[in-house]
């Protein structure tokens, strides 16, 4: 019986900027009120924690626990939480739903302003930390989650219950990179049946767009990067034709896909994080009612220069989005039905898994470029 006590366990600790993770015990806190505490079955390694793990200006900050596309098992609620027990099989989100304020009773955003977003080192409630090493030493938590660790405490907002069933290695894919992806298709560009898609960077955000995508009935589904090899990798996803885009020769990129597509793409989603990119993707699509999403997350203070004619009589559509515009409580459970009803297949998605201890292993594939998403078993 553990509830109530602080667990001793073991977390992958990133102490400094770029350097392997280390695997220490550490202790974790019990839950305070509306906190639950976490066992992580596995979790799966997104490119934001190697943005974050190599990060070397605000908001980065060590020791650190990272770790924010997971699934696990409630080990002990705090007070004031009914919403799950002990036992319950949760994905943490990034996202928190609190369902109670304006923007939770609106279905138009998936931004909570209870617990808004933010890239900081605390629980959302208190500006606490749950984790401490063996010396006493905080070490601060990611995204609300800090999955590489055995045990970890969330907020009671930002949890989702899931159906037990779903194999973990799959559910934990909702926790980041397919909700994202999908969502982003889905929600936030709520991509029209037969129209024309590009979608540049083909990584597994890029991917998960063209899953969702296909979804929605796109008849053309145009992938865009600089290595020819995804290509291969992409039509797995629904992707149809390929640009790369070294080998544009004297036009822009978005001058190619004007010419592919007869004056613009209906939807563009950017999928690296490269203002520059952000600019092209825009010029991609159509005038009068081309949208482009913007998924990919430049470095903190990056401008975008586009002219204001361009943006305000052309007609056409920019925007962002977080977690794809899904609702963590409200729309998860909607996209893991159509998991379970397999009309969403993510198997592709997870090219490799390894074992806690190899936790290292997972950030040397992800920057080879080597896989899509390695689960991490703990
Ligand atoms: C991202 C979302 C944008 C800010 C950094 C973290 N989330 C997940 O990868
Ligand atoms: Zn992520």
């Amino acid at each position: 019986e553990t509830a109530g006590k602080p667990i001793r366990c073991k977390a992958a600790i990133s102490r400094e900027a770029g350097e392997p993770l280390v695997i220490e015990e550490i202790m974790v806190a019990p839950p305070s009120p509306y906190e639950v505490r976490i066992r992580i079955i596995c979790t799966s390694l997104c490119y934001s924690d190697i943005t974050f793990w190599k990060l070397k200006v605000p908001p980065a900050c060590f020791p650190r626990i990272l770790g924010h596309e997971a699934v696990g098992v409630v080990e002990s609620v705090g007070e004031h939480v009914d919403e799950v027990a002990a036992g319950d099989i949760v994905i943490p989100t990034f996202l928190s739903e609190c369902g109670e304020c304006d923007d939770c009773c609106s279905k138009q955003s998936n931004l909570c302003s209870k617990f808004p977003f933010k890239v900081h080192p605390w629980m959302p409630r208190h500006e606490s930390s749950r984790f401490t090493d063996l010396k006493g030493q905080t070490l601060y938590h990611f995204l609300f989650i800090s999955s590489f660790s055995e045990y970890t405490v969330v907020d009671v907002c930002h949890v989702v219950k899931i159906d037990p069933s779903i194999p973990p290695n799959r559910a934990c894919l909702f926790g980041c990179c397919v909700a994202t992806g999908v969502g982003a298709a889905c929600k936030s560009a709520n991509v029209e049946a037969g129209s024309t898609v590009v979608i540049f960077g083909l990584g597994s955000i890029g991917l998960a767009v063209a899953k969702g995508a296909k979804l929605c009935g796109a008849n053309r589904i145009i992938g865009v990067d600089v290595n020819p090899d995804k290509f291969e990798v992409a039509k797995k996803f629904g992707v149809t034709e390929f640009i790369n885009s070294k080998e544009c020769g004297d036009k822009s990129l978005s001058q190619v896909v004007m010419e592919m597509t007869g004056g613009g793409a209906d939807y563009c989603f950017e999928c690296v994080g490269i203002a520059s990119l952000v600019q092209e993707a825009f010029a991609s699509c159509r005038k009068g009612w081309g949208k482009t999403i913007v998924l990919g997350v430049d470095k903190p203070g990056a401008q975008l220069n586009l002219s204001s004619y361009e943006v305000l009589h052309s007609g056409k559509i920019l925007t962002g989005s977080l977690y794809g515009g899904v609702k963590p409580k409200s729309d998860l459970p909607l996209l893991l039905k159509r998991y379970t009803d397999k009309e969403l297949v993510v198997d592709e998605f997870v090219t490799h898994e390894v074992r806690f201890e190899d936790i290292n292993k997972a950030f040397e594939l992800l920057l080879e470029g080597k896989c899509i998403r390695c689960v991490i078993w703990m």
